[in-house]
């Protein structure tokens, strides 16, 4: 791709409305750009990025046996009177009437519906356990939108679901999406430390929340410092028993606010960390909360019908992007985790219009494509210190700079936007060693 041709509005000066860095970044980026108070149009490199984040939920849940499904963002009351949701929900809920003065709305979440393909699907035991998930638009009609994507109204989540026969095959399902979980955010660049929570309007009598720490996260939260440093659980055998991998990452002390045991925590001395946390996914063990009323059973073994056990499992796909910033940028801009970068390298023409200097970098931008990778080619007529300041500012995490005095020599610089180290190299070399290191 070449920069002259991508459309990525950056901004040289901070934008007065964005209080935390995320937020200043993904404008200052061309990531995003606000539509209305709490909802964002995503544009190129800001979708790229939320498509790498999809795209690794997506493998993990996939790996541990979530099948996924789309469900229609616009809902119908109806559901929701049954489950006795719709009064509790209050004004977090958008509520739209069709046409016919049915009573619609736009959907915070899908636990309705999914019971609902589910009664309608599902009679016997033999199909359970089954798990479905979707990646899809929730909107929150919240009080106080604000800092940019991490609390929006409108905000793209992961929601899975789980169906069993009992309460033990449900705590392996939540198991799965638990080990799951740990391993998604490590895979982003996201440190996320599991905490006991309060299940709030989701409800269930088990539920952990996903954090990340940082200083400007919503809640004070509080963890065992051995969380930050804790290997992520490899080779998973999802079909095996992962109660002990659960107990390993539940047995130290960690809690949300609303679960704090002052106590509990004060026996931990200089091993506590008392800190800002953002939530960037929460599963909650739900029972038979759903499934009772909307009369979700199926026909057990011993031929007796049975209502399921269920499960939610949320992940803040939007979210997470203001979280990988959040956690991994600089004073001169974002810094991408390989992983989920928009572009794996930025390739800087010094002096376009220079014969040797066009073509290296043609060359360089033709061989990256063909070797898979996606490069940004700064092709424009611009300053180096502008092209030098952009990349940083977009944050890929390799650059390739070519310029007239090290062409001349057969050399190109290679950079490293998470370290800032620099090397001279041949374009071959470069080459090689960005093919054994993305
Ligand atoms: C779990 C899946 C649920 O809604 N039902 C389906 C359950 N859980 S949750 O905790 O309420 O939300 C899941 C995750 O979505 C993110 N999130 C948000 N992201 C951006 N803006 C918001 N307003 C917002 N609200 C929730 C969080 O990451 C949360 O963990």
């Amino acid at each position: 791709m070449r920069l002259s041709r991508f459309f990525a509005p950056t901004l040289k000066e901070n934008p007065t409305e964005a209080q935390v860095v995320s937020h200043r970044l993904m404008l200052r980026a061309g990531m995003i750009r606000q539509h209305t108070a709490g909802i964002y149009n995503w544009l190129p490199l800001g979708t790229r990025v939320l498509q790498n984040v999809a795209r690794i939920i997506r493998e993990e849940q996939d790996a541990a046996g979530a099948q996924e499904i789309i469900m229609p963002t616009i809902q119908s009351a109806d559901l929701w009177r049954e489950s006795g949701r719709y009064d509790d929900y209050g004004a977090e809920m958008l509520r739209i009437k069709d046409r016919h003065e049915r009573d619609m709305l736009y959907g915070p979440t899908h636990e309705e519906v999914v019971t609902d393909i589910f009664r309608n699907n599902v009679k016997s035991y033999r199909d359970l356990p089954t798990n479905l998930y979707q990646i899809n638009w929730k909107f929150r009609d919240e009080v106080r939108p604000r800092f940019g994507l991490m609390r929006g109204r409108e905000f793209l989540m992961k929601d899975a679901y789980s169906f069993d026969i009992d309460y033990a095959s449900a705590r392996h399902s939540y198991n799965q999406m638990f080990v799951a979980y740990l391993r998604t955010f490590a895979r982003m660049g996201l440190r996320a430390i599991p905490m006991v929570a309060e299940s709030g309007p989701i409800g269930g009598d088990l539920s952990h929340e996903f954090i990340v720490l940082a200083d400007t996260g919503e809640s004070a939260v509080y963890c065992h410092k051995a969380y930050l440093d804790k290997p992520i659980p490899e080779n998973v055998d999802y079909g095996a028993d992962l109660t002990s991998i659960v107990q390993d990452w539940t047995s130290l002390y960690s809690a949300t606010d609303e679960k704090h045991d002052a106590g509990k925590a004060a026996e931990l001395g200089a091993d506590l960390i008392s800190a800002r946390g953002i939530e960037v996914g929460q599963t909650f063990y739900l029972g038979k909360k759903y499934s009772t009323p909307l009369g979700a059973k199926v026909v057990g073994a011993d031929g007796n019908s049975v209502d399921v056990e269920m499960g939610c499992y949320g992940i803040g796909v939007s979210r997470c992007v203001a979280a990988i910033i959040e956690a991994s940028h600089d004073e001169n801009g974002i810094v991408w985790p390989d992983s989920v970068a928009p572009f794996h390298v930025g390739i800087i023409n010094l002096k376009v219009g220079d014969t040797a200097c066009d073509e290296a970098c043609e060359k360089l931008h033709r061989a990256l494509g063909l070797q898979g990778y996606d490069a940004l080619y700064d092709d424009r007529d611009e300053r180096a210190g502008v092209k030098f300041a952009d990349m940083d500012l977009i944050g890929i995490p390799w650059q390739i700079v070519v310029g007239p005095k090290g062409i001349a020599k057969g050399i190109v610089e290679l950079k490293r936007r998470a370290t800032g180290l620099k090397e001279e190299i041949t374009p071959e070399g470069a080459l090689a060693k960005l093919g054994a290191t993305i």
